[in-house]
């Protein structure tokens, strides 16, 4: 196909003019035409069975590169581009991001689209078409602010497939409303992105300036926001609502599915399997037991069937995070699935006499206890999650249902994690190895008899080098921020929580910022990047947010201090600029406590682009660490078997740390410094400085000084060059395992059972 042509004639059709005259807007607009006539075009995967992926989010990033790369027109869209002195970066400026999720979990989900549909396995995503999003983060007074993100436009990937299906709640009835979007794989067949929607919903009840809207009025506002403000009753229950919204239009459409194949909604569990992600859609389980019981089935080959058709994910062993919702919610939201979820609570009691098993326990429905019960699968997504799982959170529900356990480590599509967002060091890859790792990720082992060659070491740091200096460029533009190239970047990004311990990243750098002030000489300039958006209730976050700012401001006014150190947050941190940072970064930060981040998926991202990881023995670090061994990672703090005994003897007090260790005790009182008070809030760090001194639940202070003294040994091994760019070549060898078409290979061989 002559893309170049194809370009022309859209030109003149859309526009009447010639393809040199044309905007950036224009240009984004006829390859969004063209992209979706080519996708229109390609072969809809089919079989006789079909996973439908479930989920409340997929955070899948702008689509015009990474739709191009998998139908193989890239290289011909850039060559066009280049002809005119135009780049694919600056046309997919122009695109909006869908913000239809949080963090990894939803990452996760688009990864998973992505591989799904390369190996050919029939499986669309079901999910919500949220107006506004999660939110955009604005900086102001140095804080956070939440300002609705309305990232829908007249013409975008979104099709209308005219389908409506029925919802009953319990005092409405609405109509929900399928949208799609084209889900291309590598070897140009596709799947289907299933949304569904609510034409009565009013963006214009959302306050100006603010993400506040009257949550009373479900015709209005139930696909407005993802995960509305949950601090208060009403918003819980609106949660609710769109979650039963998901899950009954999602299972009408399934049964809308297997009878247009014909198939015998009696053998359902033949031909269809339901990923069921985390327990936001676990209302399905009663809602498709409710439906093919109106088709006909009894109550016992209806569960028996559904037990057989549903799988369950797991992504946190947070408890705060694992849902329970009071039956009145759902008595009042979905009255229907009450005398369902009571069965269901009755077979519970009959198969385990351990009431912590139950599904309702003091009028409390546990979602995730009727996903283990009626799933055939439960899944946790790191090999030291799964385990913990199994030995404590779950250990009740692993010991009446062993067979129902399994890993599934976590995975990354490489096609926008390293093809899309780093052709340099792609193309380098390619010239030592070929390209077989793009359909079989394990031959970068190939690559590691390369690492202690200088040549080789020479050319990859000067692939850095240059994604170093994109960044900084991407960076002026976006946020008007000038970072050093010269400098280590060292970059914690992902969803800011307690757990994740960006607090204790803040006070290694005070640390660092004092020993400067103190006549230290650091051999390197080091750029610590943080990016984070903070739940909008969750108080906390929001404090650590506002102290890394004034940190940040108060370095940079520091005429000492900032010759040798800069902190920089990004404001709202996003797929897209992750595509920038992740190619940029030296070393990863992946510091959660040990125990508590399930897998991580950024720590994946870091070590295919050649970052060295900075972190504990947590989630998939432990994997990391197995894979490149002790000399390419460096691993700190407590082990999660220590950390767990902690939260069992409730033995850990941040007091204890304070009175023995004088310097900790000095870095934590900065927080409340008149340094940081002269540019700060008094009220907030304050709050701050009281939560780490007095409670500190996800145990910062225990961890802070190993986590110093290896962020130096991490900085001393950068300076010699050749061992990092051996350390650089070693990570990047090793990352093949954390492909996600293995995690999905793994999902179809272990539980979907697809072809
Ligand atoms: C989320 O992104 C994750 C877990 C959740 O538990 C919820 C959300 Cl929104 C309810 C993350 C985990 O924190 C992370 O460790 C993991 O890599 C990711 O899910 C994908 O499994």
């Amino acid at each position: 196909m002559n893309m170049e042509k194809m370009m022309q004639d859209k030109a003149v059709s859309m526009y009447g003019s010639d393809l040199s005259n044309c905007s950036n807007e224009q240009i984004y607009l006829l390859l969004l035409d063209i992209t979706k006539d080519l996708m229109a075009n390609a072969p809809l995967i089919e079989g006789d069975r079909k996973l439908y992926y479930i989920s409340a989010e997929f955070l899948i990033g702008k689509l015009l590169s990474n739709n191009l790369l998998n139908l193989g027109v890239y290289d011909q869209v850039r060559d066009v581009l280049a002809g005119m002195g135009k780049t694919l970066a600056e046309i997919e400026e122009i695109e909006p991001e869908p913000s239809l999720g949080n963090g990894g979990l939803g990452r996760l989900a688009a990864c998973f689209l992505d591989s799904i549909a390369t190996l050919e396995l029939p499986g669309d995503g079901v999910g919500l078409n949220y107006h506004l999003g999660l939110f955009h983060q604005k900086f102001e007074n140095r804080k956070q602010k939440e300002l609705p993100d309305p990232w829908m436009t007249a013409q975008s990937w979104l099709n209308d497939t005219g389908k409506y299906y029925p919802v009953h709640f319990g005092n409405m009835d609405v109509e929900a409303h399928l949208k799609s979007m084209d889900v291309i794989g590598y070897t140009g067949k596709k799947n289907q992105l299933l949304l569904f929607d609510l034409d009565t919903v009013t963006e214009a009840i959302v306050e100006s300036d603010s993400i506040n809207f009257d949550k009373n009025d479900v015709k209005e506002n139930l696909t407005l926001f993802l995960y509305p403000d949950d601090s208060d009753e009403v918003g819980r229950k609106l949660r609710v609502y769109q979650q039963y919204f998901l899950v009954s239009a999602g299972a009408q459409m399934i049964l809308e599915d297997v009878k247009a194949h014909s198939w015998d909604l009696k053998n359902i569990s033949d031909h269809v399997v339901i990923q069921i992600n985390d327990t936001h859609p676990s209302m399905v389980i009663p809602e498709l037991i409710r439906l093919l019981m109106e088709n006909g089935l009894s109550l016992e080959e209806a569960v028996a069937q559904t037990e057989k058709v549903c799988a369950y994910t797991n992504h946190t062993i947070l408890a705060e995070a694992l849902e329970k919702w009071p039956s009145h919610f759902i008595e009042q939201v979905a009255p229907q699935l009450m005398p369902i979820i009571r069965e269901l609570d009755a077979i519970a009691a009959k198969r385990d006499d351990n009431p912590k098993t139950r599904i309702i326990q003091n009028d409390i429905i546990h979602m995730a206890n009727m996903d283990i019960h009626f799933s055939k699968s439960t899944n946790g997504v790191a090999k030291i999650h799964t385990d913990i799982l199994k030995d404590t959170e779950l250990h009740d529900f692993y010991r009446l249902y062993p067979e129902k356990f399994n890993n599934k480590t976590n995975g990354i599509t490489f096609r926008r994690w390293l093809q899309a967002c780093n052709p340099q060091l792609t193309k380098w890859i390619i010239s030592k190895i070929g390209d077989g790792f793009l359909k079989d990720s394990i031959e970068l082992e190939a690559l590691k008899k390369y690492a202690a060659d200088p040549e080789c070491q020479k050319e990859v740091l000067a692939i850095k080098r240059e994604k170093k200096e994109e960044l900084a460029v991407f960076l002026k533009n976006r946020q008007g921020v000038e970072i050093d190239p010269n400098s280590i970047f060292d970059i914690q990004v992902k969803r800011l929580h307690e757990y994740k311990r960006q607090q204790m990243n803040l006070l290694s750098v005070i640390n660092l910022y004092q020993e400067i002030k103190n006549g230290y000489v650091p051999e390197e300039k080091v750029t610590v990047i943080f990016g984070a958006k903070a739940a909008p209730a969750y108080i906390l976050a929001k404090d650590i947010i506002h102290a890394i700012l004034v940190l940040s401001d108060l370095i940079a006014k520091d005429e000492v201090a900032s010759k040798y150190l800069q902190v920089v947050m990004v404001e709202n941190y996003d797929v897209t600029c992750a595509e920038k940072l992740i190619p940029a970064a030296d070393i990863s930060e992946q510091i959660s406590l040990a125990s508590k981040e399930a897998s991580g998926t950024s720590n994946m991202k870091f070590m295919l682009n050649g970052a060295v990881t900075l972190g504990t023995d947590d989630g998939a670090n432990v994997e990391i660490h197995h894979l490149v061994g002790d000399d390419n990672i460096f691993i700190f703090g407590v082990d999660s078997d220590t950390v767990i005994k902690h939260y069992e003897k409730a033995d850990y007090h941040p007091q204890d740390i304070l009175a023995q260790d004088s310097k900790v005790r000095e870095l934590v009182d900065f927080l409340v410094s008149e340094e940081m008070i002269a540019l700060g809030d008094q009220t907030s760090l304050g709050r701050l400085h009281h939560d780490i001194t007095t409670k500190d639940w996800f145990m910062a202070l225990i961890d802070l000084e190993s986590y110093m003294n290896c962020r130096k040994e991490a900085y001393a091994a950068y300076a010699d060059q050749n061992r990092w760019a051996q350390m650089m070549i070693n990570n990047i060898a090793a990352a093949g395992f954390f492909s996600s078409d293995r995690t999905i290979a793994q999902y179809n061989e272990e539980i979907w059972k697809l072809k």
